[in-house]
This record gives C-alpha cells, structure tokens and sequence, in this order.
C-alpha cells in the first residue's frame, strides 16, 4: 500500500551559470510557464549544480537572481509556483546523501553528461560533477514530484532518478513512496542546437557567442546571429521527415515552431519552396516579437532586486513545507535516530 498518494506535481530548475540561452528558454523555462495552469509547480534555481564547476562567489548570488528574474519575466507566477534557490532548502542535499548511497557507481558510470563535462581531465574534475544526477533526482523525490519538464539532453539523468525512486522503495520495501517521475520533454525544440553546427546542442559553455541566441541579446544581436547562422543552399520542404538530412535547416524550423507554438509542418506549410533568404527575416522578427518582452521584464526586475530576493524567500519557506516531512520520513524509513 502507498504510504502517500501521490498529486501530479512538477519540479525542475535551472543553473545560475551564466547567461540563459534560447535552449534553456525553450528548453525549460517557456514550459514551466505552460503547465503552472494545470500543476503545483516547483522551479528552483539549482546553485548546488552550478558549484560542481568552479563559480565565482562574488557573481552567485547576482546569477541566481537573474534566473529568478527569467523565470518571472518568462511569465511564472510566483504565487502559483514556488520560486526558489537550491541551497536555501537544506533538505536538498540532506536526501542526495542518502540517494548517494542508494545509486550505484555502474549507473554513474553511464551517465554522457559526466563524460561530456569532464571531458580528458575526468580524475580532475569535481565528485559532485560526478554525482550530481543524484542531487538532481533528490531535487525532484524531494517533493514527491510526478512531472518533470526539461530538454531532451537531460533525459539520461531523468531515468537515473526514476532508478534511484526504484531502489529505494524496494530496498526499504516501500512502495509507492517516492513516485516514479516522469520527464515531460517535448514539442517542436526539445534540443536547440547551436546556430553554427547543428550536430551540436545550443549551450553556455561554446565558446562562439553566435553559436546561441541569449536571453539578454538586443534585438540588433539577434537579427546578426540569424543572419549568420549556418544553413545550407536548398528550399524549404514541405514534409519536416525531409529536414531530417538537414539539422541547421530543422533546428531553425523548431525554433520558429516552438517560438510560434506551432508545429514544424504548419510552418513548413507557409515556407515551403523558399529559401533561407525569405525565411531567416521571419525567424528574426518572431524571435524579437518573444524574446523582446521577456528581456525588458528581466531588465525592470532585477532593478529591484529586493522583490527578486522576497520572492526567492517565500519560494525557499513554501518548498521546505514539503521537503521537511519528506525528509523526515525518508529518515525513519532508513532507520535514523530522531528525538
Ligand atoms: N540546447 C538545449 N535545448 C533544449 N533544452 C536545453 N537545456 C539546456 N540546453 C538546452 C535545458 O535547460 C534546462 C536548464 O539547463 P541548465 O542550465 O541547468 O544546464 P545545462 O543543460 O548544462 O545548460 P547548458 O547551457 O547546456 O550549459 P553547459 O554549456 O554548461 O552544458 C534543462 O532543462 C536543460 O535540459
């Protein structure tokens, strides 16, 4: 019997690691937007992730408060979804001890993430870097979380949490406690890819500027960067199956798609037959007409960064509400001492 019924809820956050991209946008953060309407929402700004890699501790703080203004400014409401950073419930990194002990090494062994980050210099790189799928899957058992909307790239750490809920019901025999969650990752761009190769994923860390579009780009940046983007000499389909041999062309398709909340065969159905000369105007104006807005807003808030700081507060008191309980429970199960 299930020790808790478990109500759909939705957790996911973002890195303070720099400036956001249009990845993280379509990515993550448009999502959460849609589906506050429709589920008790979570959205953390993940600071304990961010520190696997070397931060600067002067910048933190102010990074964590652009991503809340991101998240506002995107359009989450702070009094329907919690708004908060990672590090300011300390329940967080309480049950990823426990999960550390609960995965195994050969799961983190096969994690592409790792691999990828690390890169040559693994025996250099950090043990959190190493573990921090398990930090994310307690970011998300934390709050008995059922939906989890990110991009496609962190579908392996999903599934690793989804293993760790798993075992831990097993284990302690109990199940149903921690829910299975699933990841909720979708629509036309779950995988922006960067604007000069469209093999590799849209990121902070390329080191071209024109490989991503940003959240803080003017509007001038943007129609520079769709200008440059990388494409090739052929019309526009009217099938998207026949982008397939063609990812600069597709990754510009989804982006107009997802930016339009179209599909990418209603987008193909107005510019089929033209060229990237008709089409790359268009996609600059949808981009200015989405993105415009959203800079502005991150702009006036974090001029008050007093509200920014209020909001992240009663986010932190909200989230810890659930966690505590959480968290303690967690414990008695693992049969810790409690007075
Ligand atoms: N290119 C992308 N397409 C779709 N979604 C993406 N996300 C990131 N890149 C893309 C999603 O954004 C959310 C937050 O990401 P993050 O900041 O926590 O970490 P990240 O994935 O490490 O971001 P970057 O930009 O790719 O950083 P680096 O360069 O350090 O690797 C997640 O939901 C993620 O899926």
């Amino acid at each position: 019997m299930s020790d808790i019924h478990h109500m759909p809820r939705v957790l996911s956050g973002v890195q303070p690691t720099g400036n956001l991209h249009l990845g993280n946008y379509l990515g993550a953060i448009k999502r959460f937007v849609d589906l506050q309407d429709s589920h008790d929402c979570l959205y953390c700004v993940v600071d304990l992730h961010a520190i696997t890699v070397p931060q600067d501790p002067k910048a933190l703080a102010q990074q964590t408060r652009e991503i809340a203004a991101a998240y506002l400014a995107a359009g989450v409401d702070d009094g329907q979804a919690a708004i908060f950073a990672q590090s300011a419930v300390p329940e967080h990194a309480e049950l990823a001890w426990i999960f550390n002990c609960v995965a195994r090494i050969g799961w983190l062994n096969r994690m592409t993430q790792f691999k990828d980050k690390a890169g040559k210099n693994k025996e250099k790189a950090s043990v959190g870097l190493y573990v921090y799928p398990v930090l994310m899957a307690a970011d998300i058992l934390l709050y008995h979380a059922t939906h989890v909307p990110v991009g496609e790239d962190q579908k392996q750490h999903l599934e690793l949490a989804r293993d760790i809920a798993g075992k831990f019901n097993q284990d302690f025999n109990v199940p149903d406690f921690f829910p299975i969650p699933e990841p909720l990752i979708g629509g036309p761009a779950p995988r922006v890819m960067s604007l000069r190769d469209g093999t590799q994923k849209m990121s902070k860390s390329d080191p071209s500027d024109l490989s991503r579009i940003t959240l803080k780009d003017s509007d001038d940046d943007i129609a520079k960067k769709i200008k440059k983007a990388k494409t090739d000499p052929e019309p526009l389909p009217d099938n998207p199956d026949d982008l397939a041999a063609r990812p600069e062309a597709d990754n510009l398709v989804g982006i107009f798609a997802a930016l339009s909340d179209q599909t990418k065969a209603e987008v193909l159905a107005n510019y089929a037959g033209q060229g990237f000369g008709a089409f790359k105007p268009a996609l600059t104006e949808v981009l200015i007409d989405r993105l415009g807005p959203v800079r502005q807003k991150m702009a006036q808030l974090l001029a008050e960064p007093q509200h920014l700081d209020a909001t992240l507060m009663r986010g932190a008191e909200r989230a810890r509400t659930i966690a505590g309980p959480v968290v303690k429970r967690t414990k008695e199960i693992v049969g810790f001492w409690q007075a």
